[in-house]
C-alpha cells in the first residue's frame, strides 16, 4: 500500500498545491517599470516596458512577467539587449509550430501565454543578460473596449515583482464627444496609493498618472516587499449628444458607435433554463438560486416569463409564459427555493422545451430570450452535441437569442459558444466563486432592458465592414461598426441605421463628414485601421466557429492573413520571440477561452489514461462542502480533480459507486483537449508538475490495496479491500492451517495477523512482538531482536530483521514489518504458492491470467471470461522489504475474488 493512497482525512476536503517557491532575485534590478496606456475611441494601445539590470558579474538569466487582459491581442514584444533589438515575429500558427519544433517539444510554447483567473493572460519569457548587463523588455497589446452596463472599462495589472525606483503609469483617454464620467478603481486604488494616482480631465481627454514611490510600492493592501501586486481598473463612460451615433474616421478608415438610451423598453418574454444536475450540488445550486431569486425581483412588469429546471427530467413552473406580477412572481421565487440538485444533464430535452414555451406565446411590440444555465456536458437524453446544437438551431429559427451560461471550469465551453452564436446569442463564463450569484445577476442586468431588435446598419461609400445587422440592443451595451472608406476623396458618409422598436419601424439617418477629425496624436494614426482590423478578426473568429467547410476555411485564412498583417497574436497566430542566443527561440501562443486556466503541462508519459464516461449517478456528499462536481467514471476509478482558481477550492469528479479508497494522490492532468463525449486524459508525472494530494470523506472506509501477482502478463492486477475488517488471508483446509489479520482505519496494512495450524500451534503477530504457542510452551519475539530460528514437527520460525518466516507443513508465509513515518503495520507475503493445494482467503489466489482487449486502449481486460472495465493505478508491494511502487490494473475486488468482500471478513481472529 502506499501510503498516499491511505491517505486518511475523513470528514474534510483537503487540497493542497504546492507549486515551485518563487525564486528571488536581488541580483536583478528592475530600475524603470512604465506602462501607458492610449485610448481613442474606445481603442486601447498599452504599452509595457521594463528596464532591467544584472547585478551580478556573471550572465543569468532575466525575468518578464506581466498580465495582460484576456480580450487583448499582443501586437508586439521586444527585447533590447547591448543596443539591439529582438523583435517577436508573429506567424501562422502551424508554421511557427514547426519551424520551432524544438522550443515546442521544450514545452516553452506552452507556459509563455496562459490564461490567469476571469480576465487575465500572462505572458512570461526571460532572457539570457551577460555579467552587469542590461536588458529592456517591451510589451504593446491593443484591445476594443466593450461597453457594458452603461460603462467601458480599462483594466491594467502592475506586478513587476520588486519594488522600482522609477516606476509610472500613464493613461490618456481621448474621445470626441466628450466623457461623461470617469472613475479608478481596481485594488491598486487604496487609501495608501490614494496621493500617488491623479486623475485629470478636460472635455475630452482625461489623464491618469499613477507613480508610486519604493515605499508606497510595498504598503498598498495587495503588496509587500514584493512591490506592487494589483489591478487599475479605470472606468468611463462618453456624452452621446447624437442619437444617430458617433462616427470617427482617420486616415481611410472609419468606426461608427451607436448607443441610444432614449428609446423605450421592449416587454420582454424571458425563459430560464436551470441544470439542476447532481454537479450543481452545493454552493453553485444556493447562488443560483439566489441569483435567480433577485432576477426575479427585476423583471419589469411588462415582462413574461417562464422557469425550467432541468436533469435528466424536466420540470416546468408552468407550462406557459406568465406576466411578471407581484403574485406570479411570489409564486416563482417559491418554486426558485426548492430547486435542489439530482441527476444527470439532458441539455437538448429543457433547451427544446424552453424554445417551446417562448413560441407558444407570441405576443405582439416584445421579444424573447432564452438563457440557460449549466455547469457539465450533456449526459441524458440527446447527448451528441452536434445533434444537439442542430435540434436547438432548428427549434429557435433565428427567431431571439439564446444565451448560454457556462458555470465553473467542468463546462464544455466550446459546446456552449456554439450554440449561443448559431442562435445570435453569447456564451459567458460563470467563475465558481464566492461571487457567481453577482456575476449571473450581472448578466442578466446586460440583457434585461431591450431597446431595439433587428437592427441594420447601412452605409454609403464604404467597404469591409464588420458585422452591419444585430438582433437585439440591450440598454447599456453599444453596436460597433467599422469598415475603410472607399473613395477617400469622398467629403461625407451616410449613415442609416432601420431597427424595430416596440413593434415599430425606427429610422436614424445621419451624414457625416468624412474628412479627418481625429486629433489623434502621429503615433497612433493607425489607430482606426487596427480597431478595423481588430473588430474583424474577433468577428471572424466567431463566425468560422459556425461555418463548415470551404467558408470556414476562408473566414480562418482571412483571419490569419490580418493577424498576420496587423502582428496579432490570436489562436490562429504565434509570435516567434527570438533571443541572441539563435537556439533560444520560443513560441508564444493565445490561449483559447475554452481552456481551463494556468494549467502546467509538461509531457505526457505513454499511459493508458482514463475515461470519463457521464455525470449520470451523481452522487452528492457532505453538504457543507461546497461546490464540487462529481462523475461517473470507470469503476474501480478514483476520480479527476481540477484545480481550483486563485485559491479557489478545485473539483474532483468521483466515481459512483464511490470506490473503497478515502483517498488519492494524483499529478495533474492536462485539459481534455476535444468535444467528445468524454475525454481520454493522461496522467503525467514529471517532476514539475505540482501535485495536488486530496482525500474526500466517503461512507465507504479506507482501503488496503493488494496485488495479485499476474505471472507472464505484462501488469499485476491490484484490487482494494475496505477497513477496518478482519480478513481471511488464507486458508489450507486439508492441512488446517489458517492465517487472518485485522487492520485499523489508519494503517497501511495489518496491526495483528494471528497464523493457526492443526489444533494446537497459534501465533500471535503484532507491530512490537511475536508469540508462538504451540499447546504446551509460550515463545517470545521481538521485531529486531538477534535472528533466531525455531524447527519442529515440520514448523520452521525465522525471525531475521523485519522479517518473520513462518513454514507449517507446506505452506510458507512471510510477515514483513513495514514502518511509514510513524506507522508500522505488517505485511503477508506469499513468495511461492504452494503446489498442488488449493488454498482459499484473500491471499488464496494463484497468479491469474487475463487479456488485455485490443482496440479499447487496453483499459478493458478480459478475465474468467469476462469483460472488466479497469483503470491503471499504483500499488505499493509490500511483499519486499523495499517496498516498491509497481503499476497494476485496478480491478473491482468481486472481479478476479470470486465473491464479495464479506464473505473474506471474519468476526474474530
Ligand atoms: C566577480 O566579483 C568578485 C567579487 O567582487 C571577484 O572576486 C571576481 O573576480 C569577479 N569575477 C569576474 C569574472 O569579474
Ligand atoms: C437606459 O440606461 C440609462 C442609464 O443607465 C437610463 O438612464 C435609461 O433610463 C435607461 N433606459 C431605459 C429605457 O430603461
Ligand atoms: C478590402 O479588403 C480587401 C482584402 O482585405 C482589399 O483587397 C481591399 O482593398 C479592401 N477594400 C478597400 C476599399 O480597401
Ligand atoms: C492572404 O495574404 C496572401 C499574401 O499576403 C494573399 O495571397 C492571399 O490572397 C490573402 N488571402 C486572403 C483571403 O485575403
Ligand atoms: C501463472 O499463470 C501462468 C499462465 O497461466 C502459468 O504459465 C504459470 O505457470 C503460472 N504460475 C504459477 C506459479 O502458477
Ligand atoms: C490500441 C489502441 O486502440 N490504441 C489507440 C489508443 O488511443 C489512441 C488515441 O485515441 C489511438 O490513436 C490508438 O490507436
Amino acid at each position: 500500500m502506499d501510503r498516499a493512497f491511505t491517505l486518511i482525512l475523513m470528514g474534510c476536503f483537503l487540497i493542497s498545491v504546492s507549486s515551485a517557491p518563487v525564486k528571488k532575485t536581488q541580483n536583478v534590478d528592475i530600475y524603470s517599470f512604465h506602462i501607458s496606456s492610449t485610448v481613442t475611441s474606445r481603442y486601447a494601445t498599452t504599452t509595457i516596458t521594463s528596464r532591467v539590470a544584472n547585478k551580478l558579474n556573471k550572465s543569468q538569466e532575466i525575468l518578464f512577467e506581466v498580465k495582460i487582459p484576456k480580450n487583448a491581442f499582443i501586437s508586439k514584444f521586444r527585447m533590447i539587449i547591448e543596443g539591439k533589438s529582438y523583435d517577436g515575429v508573429v506567424k501562422e500558427k502551424a508554421e511557427a509550430q514547426q519551424q520551432y519544433t524544438q522550443a515546442v517539444s521544450r514545452g516553452q510554447s506552452a507556459g509563455l501565454i496562459k490564461s490567469v483567473g476571469r480576465t487575465l493572460e500572462e505572458f512570461k519569457t526571460s532572457v539570457t543578460v551577460a555579467a552587469l548587463s542590461k536588458v529592456t523588455f517591451e510589451l504593446t497589446y491593443e484591445e476594443l473596449l466593450k461597453r457594458r452596463l452603461g460603462k467601458y472599462e480599462l483594466l491594467i495589472n502592475a506586478q513587476p515583482m520588486q519594488t522600482v525606483a522609477d516606476f509610472k503609469m500613464d493613461v490618456h483617454i481621448h474621445e470626441k464627444t466628450g466623457i461623461s464620467f470617469l472613475e479608478v478603481k481596481g485594488d491598486l486604488s487604496t487609501d495608501d496609493l490614494a496621493n500617488a494616482i491623479k486623475t485629470t480631465r478636460a472635455d475630452k481627454d482625461a489623464w491618469v498618472t499613477f507613480y508610486p514611490t519604493r515605499d508606497q510600492q510595498t504598503k498598498c493592501k495587495t503588496c509587500d516587499e514584493t512591490g506592487l501586486n494589483g489591478d487599475l481598473l479605470i472606468t468611463y463612460d462618453v456624452q452621446r449628444q447624437n442619437p444617430n451615433g458617433e462616427m470617427t474616421v482617420s486616415n481611410g478608415y472609419f468606426v461608427h458607435s451607436f448607443a441610444p438610451s432614449d428609446v423605450s423598453r421592449i416587454p420582454k418574454n424571458v425563459v430560464f433554463i436551470i441544470d439542476r444536475s447532481g454537479s450543481m450540488h452545493g454552493r453553485k445550486m444556493e447562488q443560483t438560486r439566489s441569483a435567480l431569486l433577485r432576477i426575479l425581483s427585476d423583471l419589469g412588469e411588462n415582462d413574461h416569463f417562464g422557469l425550467i429546471t432541468f436533469d435528466s427530467k424536466i420540470d416546468l413552473w408552468k407550462r406557459e409564459l406568465l406576466k411578471a406580477t407581484q403574485a406570479n412572481l411570489e409564486d416563482a421565487k417559491a418554486f426558485a427555493k426548492k430547486i435542489t440538485d439530482r441527476g444527470a444533464t439532458d441539455i437538448n430535452a429543457a433547451v427544446l422545451e424552453g424554445v417551446n414555451m417562448i413560441k407558444q406565446h407570441p405576443r405582439e411590440g416584445t421579444t424573447s430570450i432564452l438563457i440557460l444555465l449549466t455547469d457539465g456536458d450533456p449526459t441524458s437524453g440527446e447527448t451528441n452535441k452536434e445533434k444537439i446544437t442542430g435540434n436547438v438551431k432548428e427549434a429557435i429559427g433565428s427567431k431571439f437569442p439564446l444565451y448560454c451560461l457556462g458555470f465553473g471550469y467542468d463546462v464544455n465551453f466550446d459546446f456552449l459558444s456554439k450554440m449561443s452564436l448559431e442562435n445570435n446569442g453569447v456564451a459567458r463564463r460563470i467563475y465558481e466563486d464566492s461571487d457567481a450569484d453577482l456575476q449571473l445577476q450581472g448578466f442578466y442586468d446586460e440583457v434585461a432592458v431591450p431597446l431595439l431588435t433587428d437592427i441594420q446598419l447601412n452605409y454609403i461609400g464604404v467597404s469591409n465592414l464588420t458585422q452591419t445587422s444585430f438582433n437585439l440592443y440591450f440598454n447599456g451595451s453599444e453596436i460597433v461598426v467599422s469598415g475603410q472608406i472607399t473613395d477617400n476623396s469622398v467629403e461625407s458618409v451616410t449613415t442609416e441605421i432601420i431597427a424595430i422598436s416596440k413593434g415599430s419601424k425606427v429610422t436614424y439617418r445621419d451624414t457625416v463628414t468624412a474628412k479627418d477629425v481625429s486629433d489623434v496624436q502621429p503615433e497612433h494614426e493607425h489607430f482606426l485601421e487596427r480597431l478595423w482590423a481588430y473588430l474583424t478578426v474577433k468577428q471572424l473568429l466567431d463566425r468560422q466557429v459556425l461555418l463548415k467547410g470551404p467558408e470556414k476555411e476562408a473566414a480562418k485564412k482571412e483571419a490569419l492573413n490580418l493577424s498576420l498583417k496587423y502582428q496579432f497574436v490570436t489562436p490562429l497566430s504565434s509570435m516567434v520571440v527570438t533571443k541572441p542566443q539563435e537556439d533560444q527561440a520560443e513560441v508564444a501562443d493565445k490561449p483559447r477561452e475554452g481552456e481551463a486556466p494556468h494549467r502546467p503541462t509538461a509531457h505526457r508519459p505513454a499511459s493508458p489514461g482514463f475515461r470519463l464516461l457521464s455525470d449520470a449517478g451523481l452522487k452528492p456528499f457532505d453538504p457543507q462542502m461546497g461546490p464540487v462536481l462529481y462523475g461517473h467514471l470507470s469503476p474501480g476509478l478514483i476520480g479527476q480533480m481540477r484545480p481550483g482558481l486563485h485559491g479557489e477550492r478545485g473539483r474532483l469528479l468521483v466515481p459512483d459507486p464511490l470506490p473503497t479508497l478515502s483517498s488519492v494522490h494524483m499529478t495533474m492532468v492536462d485539459p481534455p483537449s476535444d468535444d467528445t463525449d468524454g475525454f481520454d486524459m493522461d496522467a503525467t508525472d514529471s517532476d514539475d508538475i505540482p501535485e495536488i494530494a486530496f482525500a474526500y470523506p466517503t461512507q465507504s472506509a479506507p482501503a488496503v490495496r493488494f496485488l495479485l501477482p499476474a505471472d507472464g502478463q505484462p501488469k499485476p492486477l491490484c484490487f482494494d479491500v475496505a477497513l477496518p475488517y478482519k480478513l481471511k488471508l488464507l486458508q489450507d483446509s486439508a492441512s488446517g492451517f489458517s492465517m487472518n489479520g485485522e487492520s485499523v482505519a489508519s494503517n497501511n496494512g495489518f496491526h495483528q495477523i494471528i497464523i493457526r495450524y492443526k489444533t494446537n500451534h497459534h501465533l500471535t503477530i503484532n507491530t512490537n512482538s511475536i508469540s508462538y504457542h504451540d499447546g504446551q510452551n509460550n515463545v517470545q519475539y521481538l521485531w529486531g531482536q538477534e535472528p533466531t530460528q525455531h524447527a519442529q514437527e515440520g514448523i520452521y520460525l525465522i525471525l531475521r530483521g523485519n522479517e518473520f518466516d513462518v513454514t507449517m507443513g507446506n505452506i510458507r508465509v512471510v510477515i514483513l514489518l513495514h514502518k511509514k513515518n510513524s506507522d508500522a503495520f505488517l505485511w503477508p507475503a506469499i513468495w511461492q504458492q504452494p503446489k498442488g493445494v488449493t488454498l482459499s482467503g484473500i491471499l488464496g489466489k494463484a497468479n491469474i491470467s487475463y487479456a488485455e482487449i485490443q482496440g479499447s486502449n487496453t483499459s478493458t481486460l478480459k478475465i474468467m471470461d469476462k469483460e472488466i472495465m479497469v483503470s491503471l493505478a499504483d500499488v505499493t508491494d509490500y511483499r519486499y522489504t523495499s517496498a516498491p511502487v509497481v503499476r497494476c490494473w485496478l480491478v473491482p475486488f468481486e472481479a478476479v475474488m470470486n465473491g464479495e468482500i464479506s464473505d473474506f471478513a471474519v468476526t474474530q481472529l
